[in-house]
């Protein structure tokens, strides 16, 4: 079953439910038939559940936003005409979806209601949530979005990004997130250049109840690295995550210190590092997708970390990175606490996205 049919089949569920509701409100017997459900649902479905409802409270803004333009567009629908499909386009880029992604969907929904011959307004808003699905999922298709971690050995995980993003406060959480899987974690505080970085980092460690290996402030962030490494291997730790600084005197030695930091964890593991996780800001919006062209110029990326989708509206974002960047999301920040980290799950957020946008058809 592909993605938009599974989001019409939790719409249809979700109209269902609200049919039924309305009509049985006021019978005590269905009350008690809900609680004894909820006591029997088990500790896993409740933590499910849990994340279903970060998700949910984490997209709320973007999906308000998104909700509120399409509203907008198709409020002011009279019939099909360029004027329309300019009003989809800016609709889009409005919605933060970029603007090569919105002139494609845009082009896509062009071809389909001119093949359907449609007119209708809740219709055509149904194919351009279709089309938007569609390009979603085909430019998803052999996305490797979990983690690639090592089975019998150590896996290097290097976290890069510019200031600010949150890439301490992602390690933090993902550290404490291992290590309560009961892996042996290992941090390597690598950012030396910024006054109280290693100290935050410090923090985090303790926080998450992991190793910290640091430096001296100023010290060479590579030899940090490879101390981290050391330690690792002799403690035969399960994962390193190593912490990097997002600003030095300028962007050339940003990148030149990467490439020297991801030489000294090849040349002690040669197949790591195992990933280079790229860290963008949702709330930067578009200056994220810039980011991102940069660092792929310079650092073999392997995956993204999307941090802060709860504070903003932008997360039509997750449209363009697909259809521009080629990057698995691998790991979303849903707000700053310790636990307000998520494995990316794709379909899980489009179906949050859309389904309530879907019209029901006469
Ligand atoms: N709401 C929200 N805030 C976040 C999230 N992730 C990080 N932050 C906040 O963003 C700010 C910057 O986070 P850091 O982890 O210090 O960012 P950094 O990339 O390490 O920054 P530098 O060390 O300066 O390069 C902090 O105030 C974090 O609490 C998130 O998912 N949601
Ligand atoms: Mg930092």
């Amino acid at each position: 079953m592909g993605l938009f049919d599974k989001i019409k089949q939790a719409f249809k569920k979700e109209l269902a439910i609200k049919e039924v509701k309305t009509e049985q409100l006021s019978s005590t017997e269905e009350v008690s038939v809900v609680k004894e459900d909820m006591s029997a649902e088990n500790r896993s479905l409740r933590e499910e559940k849990k994340t279903q409802e970060k998700y949910h409270k984490g997209l709320a803004k973007t999906r308000k936003t998104f909700g509120q333009k399409m509203n907008q567009l198709f409020a002011s629908f009279r019939r099909v005409d360029e004027d329309f499909f300019e009003e989809v386009e800016e609709t889009l880029i409005g919605a933060d979806v970029g603007f090569y992604t919105s002139v494609r969907i845009a082009e896509a929904l062009r071809q389909e209601v001119k093949l359907r011959n449609a007119k209708e307004k809740s219709v055509i808003q149904n194919i351009l949530i279709e089309k938007m699905v569609d390009l979603y999922e085909v430019e998803g298709i052999d996305e490797q979005n979990v983690l690639n971690f090592q089975k019998n050995s150590l896996t290097v995980v290097l976290f890069v990004g510019v200031n600010g993003v949150g890439k301490t406060t992602t390690i933090g959480k993902l550290a404490n997130q291992l290590n309560s899987e009961g892996k042996k974690v290992i941090l390597a505080a690598a950012d030396t250049f910024r006054a109280g970085a290693i100290q935050q980092l410090v923090v985090w460690g303790e926080r998450s109840g992991v190793e910290v290996v640091t430096g001296v402030e100023g010290a060479d962030p590579a030899s940090v690295v490879f101390d981290g490494i050391k330690r690792s291997v002799s403690e035969h730790a399960d994962v390193l995550l190593v912490d990097t600084a997002g600003r030095l005197q300028n962007k050339e030695n940003l990148m030149r210190e990467l490439a020297k930091i991801k030489r000294v964890i090849t040349r002690e593991i040669p197949d790591a590092p195992h990933e280079v996780l790229l860290v963008l800001d949702a709330t930067t919006g578009q200056n994220a997708m810039q980011q991102a062209k940069q660092f792929q110029e310079t650092t073999d990326v392997t995956g993204l970390v999307l941090t802060k989708l709860d504070g903003t509206a932008k997360g039509g974002i997750i449209l363009a990175i697909r259809n521009e960047l080629h990057l698995p999301v691998k790991l979303v920040g849903l707000g700053e606490g310790i636990e307000d980290l998520q494995v990316f799950q794709s379909e899980e957020f489009v179906i949050g996205l859309f389904k309530e946008l879907l019209q029901k058809e006469d």
